[in-house]
């Protein structure tokens, strides 16, 4: 009789591990229900002094059953700046369920994130019945106004020797970014003889460029300069570029460089803040993930 009571504890035991192992699998198959950030970035990769952020936020959500609604704040290190909006997942919608899904949506802070230069990291947290359920970083950096001009010349006929009283045609190329409000320039031209009005140069708000082209003859044989100089509205110098050449039967060295080469040029210059700073950042990475080696 006992042996009985055994054979039927050993059989109710191994159906019980059957039974959980059973629930286990079923429980690992179904698709835990979530909403989470999959991406969150600045609209630019830079902005200039007070200009406005833009914050993309993708999320997407997966195994819902019902609709769910999420809360979205903008946090610096220690405080809550400011609760940007709340989303709530379409999964129902007319009877068309979407269990899973994906949505981008754009807001736009209304704390000032960009009144120092530098960079700056801030959390994005979702929360969600009041329970933080995401958090990513955004890192926010802020330039200085940076302008850049060069110059260059082509002689009439195009074989680098510039004849007495031969035409030749200067290009200046002015690029700038971070520039904070748009602001009418003026593009001045000394030949040796003063300044000459040549241009407006309208530098727009963010980053752009402008060419401006001059035609000059010199009736002296020589060493000459072409200065060209940028000036803001209240006549303040903001840029000044020179270009040398030699009047006479002599082979200039300087090959025109072309718009390609001096547009990457200017990309460099343009954005050599941002260059420092995530060099920085990396440089203080690798020594912290690094310390022996110090
Ligand atoms: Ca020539």
């Amino acid at each position: 009789m006992k042996q009985k009571t055994n054979q039927i504890t050993i059989v109710l035991t191994l159906c019980l591990i059957l039974t959980s192992l059973g629930l286990n699998t079923i429980s690992t198959k179904a698709v835990a229900s979530r909403v989470y950030f999959s991406a969150i970035s600045p609209d630019k990769t830079g902005y200039a002094i007070d200009e406005t952020v833009n914050i993309n936020i993708k999320y997407k959500w997966e195994g819902l059953t019902a609709n769910q609604t999420v809360t979205i704040q903008l946090w610096n290190t220690t405080e809550l700046m400011e609760t940007l909006g709340t989303y709530t997942t379409p999964y129902n919608i007319s009877g068309t369920l979407t269990p899973s899904g994906t949505q981008t949506i754009q807001y736009t802070p209304t704390s000032e994130l960009t009144t120092e230069t530098g960079s700056e990291t801030y959390n994005i947290k979702m929360l969600s019945g009041g329970i933080v359920v995401d958090t990513e970083n955004l890192i926010i950096l802020v330039a200085d106004s940076q302008t850049t001009m060069s110059i260059t010349w082509q002689d009439q006929n195009n074989d680098r020797i510039i004849d007495k009283n031969e035409l030749v045609t200067f290009t200046a190329y002015i690029n700038w970014a971070f520039v904070e409000t748009t602001e009418a320039h003026s593009l001045y031209v000394n030949y040796g003889d003063g300044d000459k009005l040549l241009s407006t140069v309208t530098v727009t708000a963010g980053s752009g460029s402008q060419t401006v082209t001059d035609s000059q003859g010199f009736n002296t044989e020589g060493a000459k300069t072409a200065t060209f100089t940028l000036k803001d509205a209240t006549g303040t110098t903001i840029k000044t570029s020179t270009a040398k050449l030699t009047v006479g039967t002599i082979t200039q060295e300087n090959p025109t460089p072309t718009t390609a080469q001096t547009s990457i040029i200017g990309i460099i210059t343009n954005n050599w803040p941002i260059i420092v700073i995530i060099g920085a950042i990396a440089t203080a990475g690798y020594i912290y993930l690094n310390p022996k080696r110090r």
